[in-house]
């Protein structure tokens, strides 16, 4: 196993549309072997969810475990949003921004098709925090990333505090 870097905002890369998964790649050694590293590399962050874009993979898939115990790990290859309803405000942060977190408003319930990590096909309704999540991970797939959500001063902040806090830690490390 192993821990991949994360790609952090404004890096371009971030914003690369992901490409669909062929179906018979998912149980290949290879396949598996990199969904178990990025499942190290949330737990490792920590984090509730990581797309394949944040670690310059541009292929549509991602993991996600909400769960306390971290004893419920989701894999959701080729995932789509067959319904959505209601709306939820959540202070959403990301691996790719960190240290910044900020409210979003999403779909309170989606609906969500998906093939799993055995490669069948799964349906999926959920509400809550995995909906959020689910959502802020097929926006990574779009090259999205939640602070689009926020206005462009807003965003200019962000890039300007993390700009800052980058050089702070290389004159650390120097
Ligand atoms: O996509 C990512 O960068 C992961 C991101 C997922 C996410 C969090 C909150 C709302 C929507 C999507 C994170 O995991 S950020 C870290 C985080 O929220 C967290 C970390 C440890 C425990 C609980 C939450
Ligand atoms: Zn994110």
């Amino acid at each position: 196993m192993a821990l991949l870097p994360i790609l952090e905002f404004p890096d371009p890369r971030l914003r690369t549309k992901a490409a669909p998964v062929d179906p018979a790649q998912i149980t290949t050694p290879a396949f598996q072997t990199l969904l178990d590293d990025m499942f190290e590399t949330m737990y490792e962050a920590p984090g509730i969810g990581l797309a394949a874009s944040q670690i310059d993979v541009h292929q549509r898939f991602m993991v996600i475990d909400v769960s306390e115990e971290k004893d419920h790990p989701l894999v959701f290859v080729n995932p789509e949003i067959l319904a959505k309803s209601g709306e939820q405000v959540y202070q959403e942060g990301c691996l790719s921004v960190p240290t910044i977190f900020a409210d979003v408003t999403r779909a309170n319930e989606i609906t969500v098709q998906a093939h799993g990590r055995d490669g069948q096909r799964f349906e999926l309704h959920v509400d809550g925090l995995l909906a959020v999540c689910i959502q802020h991970e097929m926006d990574h797939l779009e090259g999205k990333l939640f602070v689009d959500y926020l206005s462009p001063l807003k965003r200019e902040m962000v890039r300007k505090k993390l700009a800052k806090q980058r050089k702070l830690q290389q004159s650390d490390a120097a």
